[in-house]
């Protein structure tokens, strides 16, 4: 399953390499270490993101049947988050939980769990994708981000939206984190989701709140959302390349 979606995506990847003539550095070992093959890379993946644009334009994710739902929604990265601000808020059944929306709107907005409850819903019933081989499929529900950003009302500026979570998975003090740009956030599919299959949200898939952006890869997925940040810019966060997995060199963009 991970085959048939990564592939295409490398095939995109040296084809937007080949497509610039950049085709012959790309198979140069003494390159391969040097900054300039980074940067290399880094014009490739440019060029993939819009290449994936082109290609797919604003569609949407696939969305199964209720009999195509897996039994047991397979969780990865984080499932039982330690740090005392989560510990804190799980022990009281998450009744003092809020979700932040903050940064460069006209109007932050801090919303609990009922009044995300009370809010327009959506619900989906999508495959999830990690790039580590596997897939799941889940049905979701949650209120729409656009809805969220329509209430906060993101200033001129606002480029990319961040999103701040509770866990440290790389165990230094750091938290898991991960940013897409507006076109993203306003996607139909692109849910702030506190139930799946029916039921709250797991600890294990990311209770509360998680983030559903269903035209992304599953290190996309944030889950133990606490806080949706809209910036000008992604480089002040983390190790500046916009997300947990990104740092360690993943895609940005990580379509599917
Ligand atoms: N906060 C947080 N979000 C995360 C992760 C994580 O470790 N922490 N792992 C990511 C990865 S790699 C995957 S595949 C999915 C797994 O989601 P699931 O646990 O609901 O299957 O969550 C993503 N979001
Ligand atoms: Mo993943």
């Amino acid at each position: 399953m991970a085959e048939r979606v990564l592939l295409p995506r490398r095939r995109l990847l040296r084809g937007a390499i080949a497509g610039t003539g950049l085709g012959l550095l790309a198979g140069c070992d003494a390159l391969s270490r040097s900054e300039r093959f980074v940067d290399v890379l880094g014009v490739a993946e440019h060029l993939s993101m819009r290449a994936q644009r082109a290609l797919t334009g604003n569609r949407l994710a696939t969305e199964f049947p209720e009999s195509m739902i897996s039994p047991g929604f397979r969780p990865n990265g984080s499932v039982d988050p330690r740090t005392p601000e989560y510990l804190a808020l799980k022990a009281d059944g998450f009744s003092g939980y809020r979700l932040r929306i903050r940064g460069l709107v006209e109007r932050p907005l801090e919303l609990s769990l009922d009044a995300l409850r009370a809010l327009p819903q959506r619900t989906q019933i999508t495959r999830h994708d990690c790039v580590e081989g596997w897939s799941v499929i889940g049905k979701w529900q949650g209120v729409p981000l656009a809805h969220l950003l329509d209430l906060a009302r993101p200033k001129p500026a606002a480029r990319f939206v961040v999103f701040h979570c509770f866990d440290d998975l790389g165990g230094d003090g750091s938290r898991y984190y991960e940013s897409v740009d507006l076109l993203d956030a306003y996607h139909p599919q692109t849910i702030a989701a506190y139930k799946l299959n029916d039921a709250p949200l797991p600890i294990a898939n990311g209770a509360p709140v998680r983030m559903r952006i269903e035209r992304k890869l599953g290190y996309k997925q944030p889950k133990y959302v606490h806080a949706v940040e809209l910036v000008d810019a992604y480089a002040g966060f983390g190790a500046g390349k916009g997300g947990y997995w990104e740092d360690q060199g993943y895609d940005w963009y990580g379509g599917i």
